[in-house]
């Protein structure tokens, strides 16, 4: 089934019949660790205001890091580094979509305006899918095996394009029977997330088995630490490795592609539609 073309996001339709950029922006410690909570703040806003000017169609907003080692956060210190962002950019404006796990953060978030929840762990904490459910907002379903403190020491698959599609096709139908349409979820097979090289690249080169599914397809593969090892470059210094991938993604048929570099990547998109494709 080809994808419906659209995402309902809140209360708009968000046409995915070109690629959209989703701008990253992390409110961890380990992102914003100088200075108090005003300035980190301060900085957040106008790193957002920055990626929209740029073109970002939606900010991803994360105040919880997934990353490889990563321990958990209390939800409080979540909610309050999230929930007063959430509701100033989409007061401005702004498509916001909150990336966590937790329901209370969730159900906190949408309150405030976002209009879509990422979620590394595909709403399986319990009432997250009610809560996604109860509102309008989209969602976006990742893959993930094992949890991220450890998730990178031997992940193990028979057939990883299958296993990670299985799972996510059957999360999706976990959505739609808890009463989310089919036209507010997307899935991410969730590069890096208890994947080593060799699976990402098996998952990159099948996107196209992915979309098939009939949901749209999020690509989330900027400045990953596989890309730093092909280009030999640190996590700062990976945005032409970041672009690359990214077109890399949408041209085997991702609708969404989650960037830290969103000018680069919004350049060389332009590029690419004008090109066109045969
Ligand atoms: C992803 C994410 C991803 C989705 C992170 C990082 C690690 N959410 N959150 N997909 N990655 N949906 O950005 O390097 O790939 S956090």
């Amino acid at each position: 089934m080809p994808p419906s073309g659209h995402l309902r996001f809140g209360d708009q339709l968000l046409d995915l019949t070109r690629p959209r950029v989703m701008g990253i922006l992390n409110v961890t410690p380990d992102s914003f660790s100088d200075g108090g909570r005003f300035v980190d703040r301060e900085k957040a806003l106008e790193h957002a205001r920055r990626m929209n000017a740029d073109g970002a169609d939606i900010i991803d907003i994360g105040g919880e890091s997934t990353r490889p080692g990563a321990a958990p956060v209390n939800v409080d210190v979540e909610l309050e580094r999230v929930v007063p962002l959430v509701e100033a950019l989409a007061r401005e404006g702004m498509r916001i979509c909150v990336d966590t796990a937790k329901p209370a953060v969730m159900r906190e978030a949408l309150r405030a305006g976002a209009g879509m929840i990422n979620d590394v762990r595909a709403l399986r904490e319990p009432d997250a899918l009610n809560v996604v459910a109860a509102g309008k907002a989209a969602v976006c379903l990742m893959h993930m095996q094992g949890e991220p403190r450890t998730m990178q020491a031997e992940p193990h698959y028979d057939d990883v394009v299958a296993e990670v599609r299985d799972f996510l096709v059957e999360r999706a139908r976990c959505c739609e029977a808890a009463g989310i349409a089919r036209d507010r979820i997307v899935i991410d097979p969730g590069f890096g997330f208890g994947k080593t090289v060799a699976h990402n690249l098996a998952l990159l080169r099948s996107l196209r088995i992915f979309e098939a599914t009939g949901y749209p397809v999020l690509a989330g593969l900027s400045r990953k630490s596989m890309l730093g090892g092909f280009a030999g470059r640190d996590v700062n210094e990976r945005a032409a490795a970041s672009v690359a991938a990214a077109l890399a993604a949408v041209a085997r048929g991702a609708a969404i592609v989650r960037v830290h570099d969103v000018r680069d990547t919004v350049d060389a998109l332009k590029v690419w539609h004008a090109i066109g494709t045969e």
